[in-house]
Parts: structure tokens; sequence; C-alpha cells
């Protein structure tokens, strides 16, 4: 017998079969009651179809004809062929209970050569794509850039075009008059950072630039005011009230205890831009949320940055929103150094990995959202997290992705963890809903709930998502 003030609480964590299995339990609700439950994934990584209907090209198809830009020469027309299968998609999404679906739109599919004609046939997919989902009673949340910039855009100069903030402004608007009845949230830009730093900088990413730290700074410079143009032309064509955000990919530093040293330690550490490469999020956000590029940052980069801080293009980027997306996956440990200064701890021998030798660093989905929401003061979505393991259709027919159950469970804990402190999280979208087009590693990283079978384009629900399902139906209770 259990005293009747105590719940009983079964302690099953973090076992797969945990919420079959349990047989006392009471569900604790762990998250807010309105917490959303979601899953994303991204055009060009599942669409397919990619030379039909009268698409454009876009920067990855052309940047996946190179030889050996892609791991085994790898492509996404194919893809998981998600342009003809989406309402069988829809119905996994629908059976797993989710809330809402994170997609992106392809610009080149609904604007072929980026601005001027519509594709109708295009703007049709999408159309139809949304009105399955508000059937199956998921929100559909749409990204307009997740990177497949339209190659005849690409050939004027792309993001180093400062034309290029126009027409994305023009493209915001189209997507918007034409879905904005029944789409109401909207993320403009997807991780600039990484279009920028793999795209811009190391040339392993679409459209495969090594350009000039300047070049790099003025190219990521034309993508947030391109965000702000975007949000504009969104609030102006949305025929009903929408919420706008922007998505950005952020290493979080994270305290190796709850010392209040060592807490400013990391949060100095999360917020520093390294002039090295262009993950750091203030660089991005400052300028979005505040209207002003961080000082630390104009210093780091010195006369690379010149002009860059102009009042009137940051009165551009400056547009008011109403979230914050991140997407967050790993993370570093730090202790305060000499001078509070943060000092990496290294991981320990054998530090768990996902198979994409990523660290497993579940605080980060504590101190990631945590040090945004306090910089930024706006509600955080994470837009997306995940990981890549080694899953295959096992002989009974289903795929038992355990470490994909662990590894959320864990990373969920946190965020509960930071909602508990303060921070206003007001959702969760897993990356990916299917196993897709890893960019330049190809098919070879499989992010699913859903397992996907390349050559018949067989779909299989792993375990982690008929958990993932049991995580949405309790809200956190079984976790
Ligand atoms: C990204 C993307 C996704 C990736 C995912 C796993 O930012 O890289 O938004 O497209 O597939 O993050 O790497």
């Amino acid at each position: 017998m259990l005293p009747s003030s105590l719940p009983a609480i079964v302690p099953v964590r973090h076992d797969p079969a945990s919420f079959r299995t349990a047989e006392i339990r009471i569900v604790m609700t762990v998250f807010p009651a309105d917490f959303l439950w979601g899953a994303a994934a991204a055009a060009y990584q599942i669409e397919g179809a990619a030379f039909e209907g009268g698409r454009g090209r876009s920067v990855w198809d052309d940047f996946c004809d190179r030889p050996d830009a892609v791991k085994h020469g790898h492509t996404g027309a194919v893809a998981c062929d998600h342009l003809h299968r989406f309402a069988d998609d829809v119905a996994i999404m629908r059976e797993l209970g989710l809330h809402a679906y994170r997609l992106s739109i392809s610009w080149p599919r609904v604007l072929p050569d980026g601005v001027g004609a519509a594709n109708e046939t295009g703007l049709d997919f999408y159309d139809r794509l949304v009105d399955a989902l508000l059937a199956a009673g998921i929100s559909p949340w749409v990204t307009l850039f997740h990177w497949d910039m339209p190659s005849a855009l690409f050939q004027r100069g792309g993001w180093l075009n400062r034309d290029s903030a126009a027409w994305m402004g023009e493209y915001a608007e189209l997507v918007a008059r034409r879905l904005g009845d029944r789409v109401a949230d909207w993320i403009t830009l997807n991780e600039p950072q990484v279009y920028i730093d793999l795209g811009h900088r190391t040339g392993t990413h679409a459209p495969g630039l090594t350009l000039s730290r300047r070049e790099q700074l003025i190219a990521g410079h034309h993508t947030m005011r391109a965000h702000g143009h975007a949000v504009r032309a969104i609030r102006a064509a949305s025929p009903q009230p929408c919420r706008i955000g922007c998505t950005a990919v952020g290493m979080a530093a994270c305290p190796v205890d709850e010392d209040p040293a060592t807490i400013e330690a990391a949060r100095r550490g999360t917020n520093l831009v390294d002039p090295g490469n262009h993950f750091s999020n203030p660089w991005w956000l400052d300028p979005i949320c505040l209207g002003r590029y961080p000082e630390q940052g104009l210093e780091a980069f010195g006369a690379d940055a010149d002009g860059l801080a102009n009042d009137a293009d940051l009165a551009e980027m400056h547009q008011p929103i109403d979230f914050i997306g991140l997407n967050i996956y790993q993370g570093r440990m730090v202790r305060a150094g000499v001078d509070g200064e943060p000092e990496t701890v290294p991981f320990g021998v054998g530090h768990p990995i996902t198979t994409f030798d990523w660290p497993v660093v579940p605080e980060a989905l504590r101190w990631g959202p945590y040090f945004a929401h306090e910089r930024y003061r706006l509600p955080v979505y994470i837009t997306e997290n995940g990981l890549a393991s080694m899953d295959w259709v096992a002989r009974d027919g289903r795929v038992h992705d355990a470490n994909r159950i662990d590894f959320t469970a864990r990373y969920l804990d946190e965020l509960h963890t930071a909602i508990a402190d303060g921070a206003d999280i007001r959702g969760y979208f897993h990356w990916s809903i299917l196993d897709n087009f890893e960019w330049a590693e190809g098919y070879t990283k499989r992010f699913g709930l859903v397992h996907v079978d390349y050559d018949t384009q067989k779909r299989t629900i792993k375990d982690s998502a008929r958990w993932y399902a049991e995580v949405i139906r309790s809200n956190g209770g079984c976790l």
C-alpha cells in the first residue's frame, strides 16, 4: 500500500517498453497543458520529385551533381518520395498523435526562377499537404527557407546580392497569400548559421563556396535582412493573425555544476561569437531580436564587419517576431576558468556519441533554450532535436531504436527542467518524422521516427515513434 499523500511513480524512466509494462503508475502531466508536440522535416530532404511539376532547380540539385560533394553521390532527386506519398505520411503523423508538423516549402517549386512567375502545380502541392494536415488535426508549421535557394537566384549572386532580401519578401508574400488562410505559424529561415558557414565558408554544403570572411558576413547580413522582409510580407499578406519566428542552431555551453560562477561562465560561452565560424546565436539573433549586432562579435570580426552595423539595415532585420526557434542537438560542458572565462571540460573517454559522432549532451536542451529565453525574452520552440542512429528493420519486421528513445527521454527531461526554471518554452519538434536525405551525408544517417526503405519506399514505424506517441498522449507523463 502506498500512503495516499504520495504519488506513485514507478521508476521506469528510459525503459523503451515502460509505457506498456508499468502496472502501477500515476501519469503526471509534466509539461505545460498547452505544450506543443511535433516533428519536423524539410522539402529537399524528403519531397523527391525534384524535376517534376515545373519545379526549378535549387543550389542543392546543383551541389549534388558535383562529383564527391555528397557521400556515395546520393541526391535528393527521389528522397522519400513524399510529394507523391504525403497522404500516407500524414496518416502516420495522425496515428502518432502529432499536434504539429514542421515542413518547409521548396522555393523553386513555387517560384522556379526564384521571383516572377509562380508555379501553380507547386503551390497546389502545398495546398493539398496543408489541407491533409488540417484534416488530420495537425497544425502546419511552415519554414520558408530551409536551404534550397533557387539556382536562378544563386546565379544572380545569391545571398551576396543585396536584392536577395527583396526576393525573399516576394517569395514570402506569395506563400502567405496562398496558405495564410490555413497556416498560422511561420518560420522565415532555418539555421542561417549553417547555410552560411557550411555553404559559404567551408564549402561542404550547397552552394559549395569558400568565400572570404568579409563576403561570408555580407551573405549572412543579407539573410537577416531577408528575414525582416519576409516577416513584413507574411504579416501583410496573412488573412488571419499569425505567429512568426526564426530558427537558429547554436552550440549551448552547459555548466558542469550549478555554482553561479559556473552558470555565468556557461552563459558567456553560449553567447560568445567565435570569429572562426558562424555558429554563434547572438550574431544572428541579436540583430533580429534586439536590433543590434553584438559588440563582442563586431570586435572579433574586426574590419571584416565594417559597415554592417548600420541603422537602416538593422531596422530591416529587427521586425517584431513572436518566437524563437532553436535546433539543438549537441553542446559542450564548461567550467569557470581564469577570470570566470568559460573553459571547456572535455568529455570522458567513451562518452556516448551518435552515428554522426555528435556527443550526447542532454543538458544542451536545458541551457540552450534557457539562455536564449533569458537574452531575448521571447517564447522558445525547440524546432529540431534528435539523433542519427544505426536503425534497421529487424527480423520481426520492427525497428528497435532504443537509443532514440533513451536520447529523447534524456533531452526532454532537461527541457522540462528549463521550463521549471522559468524559461518560456512552448513546444518541441522531433527531427525528423522520416529518415531522409541528410545533406552532404546523403542517406547514410537515419534521423527518423519512421524508417524509410529507399528501394521500396516502405515506411516502418520505429519503436521510438510509438514511444513518442505515448509521450505526446501523456504530455510527458511517461518520461
Ligand atoms: C539542419 C537541419 C536539418 C538536419 C538536421 C540533422 O539544421 O541541419 O535543419 O535539415 O537534417 O539538423 O543534421
